[in-house]
């Protein structure tokens, strides 16, 4: 069986692990959201694609989500020591490994493709991860600042440095509508079985991927089942900030909402965890299929059942 799956960071690798458990046998893919980089001390860095491949490949820190596990802080420490900051952003050592190579490799040429499979040559996430696109795109965060002006900053400064504390009044994925999908990014959607798409941020992680022309029209004529689940539980993001992005595009931070922002024309059937069985009809009449079961990524064997339950509804809607 072929899966593709449209995967941000945390939500997403953690989703993945799961999928991986309950079909170990399947053909899995990942159109990884590269809207979240950002260059920094003259680097490349990629949080969602590190994050999966990590995650995946048994050198993330699994308490944090983010970053390899047993990491130190050296580099980041001389640094601030020149007086080279940003400050409020947590590159440790062993991760500073991962950037100087990618960062090498793309000066020699490379795609941003070709060196994620370079990355993962190490990391053998037992899936294939492709990066949305080879091209640059960064989404950038609309703010009003203290004056009441408004200014663009990039999602990074305003997810770790601001944790979303200050109203979005737009999400711009700046690049996007001029990129490309990476090479293998239409061919995996053209040739899936089924389509997944995990509980990352429907704004900047899968809404990002999406916003690359070409793969949203992809995932909808693909004519195979496309199922997500739903990252917002009880009527709240069940870690970070996503309620603050999407009041950003007029979405409510509710299971059913996301279900309908997506839209029957591109998903097939939706998951909400059991606490929003009641927004259930809700999500039908919007002509989604949709079921209520368990959605808290707890450990690996509730979400692998999770994963179960997803593939078994792609089946109902086939
Ligand atoms: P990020 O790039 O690290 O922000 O990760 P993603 O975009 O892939 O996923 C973030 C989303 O995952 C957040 O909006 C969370 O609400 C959601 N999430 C995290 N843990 C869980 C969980 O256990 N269950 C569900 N349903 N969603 C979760
Ligand atoms: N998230 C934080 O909240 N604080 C950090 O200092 C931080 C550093 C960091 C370094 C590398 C990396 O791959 C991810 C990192 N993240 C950090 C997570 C990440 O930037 C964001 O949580 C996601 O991009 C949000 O979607
Ligand atoms: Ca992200």
């Amino acid at each position: 069986q072929r899966i593709v799956v449209l995967a941000g960071g945390v939500g997403g690798a953690r989703f993945l692990q799961g999928l991986k458990s309950a079909a170990p046998d399947a053909d899995v893919t990942v159109i990884g959201n590269t809207g979240d980089d950002i260059h920094l001390f003259g680097l490349k860095i990629c949080p969602d694609l590190d994050t999966v491949m990590y995650t995946l490949g048994g050198g993330i820190n699994e308490k944090q989500g983010w970053g390899r596990a047993e990491e130190s802080f050296t580099v980041k420490a001389e640094l601030a020591d020149y007086g080279v900051g940003p400050e409020w952003f947590g590159l440790g050592d062993r991760d500073f490994a991962t950037h100087i190579v990618r960062t090498q490799m793309l000066g020699a040429g490379y795609s941003l493709s070709a060196v994620t499979e370079a990355l993962c040559a190490r990391w053998q996430p037992g899936v294939r991860l492709i990066p949305m696109t080879d091209d640059r795109v960064e989404t950038h965060v609309a703010v009003s600042d203290g004056e009441g002006e408004r200014r663009a900053i990039h999602f990074q400064e305003y997810w770790v440095r601001l944790r979303a504390s200050v109203d979005a009044h737009a999400v711009v994925p700046v690049g996007a509508d001029q990129a490309q999908p990476a090479p293998g990014v239409l061919e995996a959607i053209g040739d899936a079985d089924v389509i997944l798409f995990p509980p990352s941020n429907p704004v900047v992680s899968v809404g990002t991927i999406l916003a690359v022309p070409g793969i949203r029209e992809a995932i909808a004529d693909a004519g195979v089942p496309v199922v997500g689940l739903s990252p917002i539980v009880g009527d709240a993001p069940v870690h970070g900030m996503a309620d603050k992005v999407l009041a950003a595009v007029g979405v409510e931070a509710t299971a059913a909402a996301v279900a309908r922002h997506y839209g029957s024309g591109l998903l097939d059937g939706w998951l909400v965890d059991t606490v929003d069985s009641a927004a259930v009809p809700s999500v039908e009449e919007a002509g989604i299929r949709c079921r209520a079961v368990p959605l808290m990524m707890t450990d690996v064997e509730a979400t692998a059942q999770m994963a179960r339950e997803a593939l078994t509804l792609a089946e109902e809607v086939r």
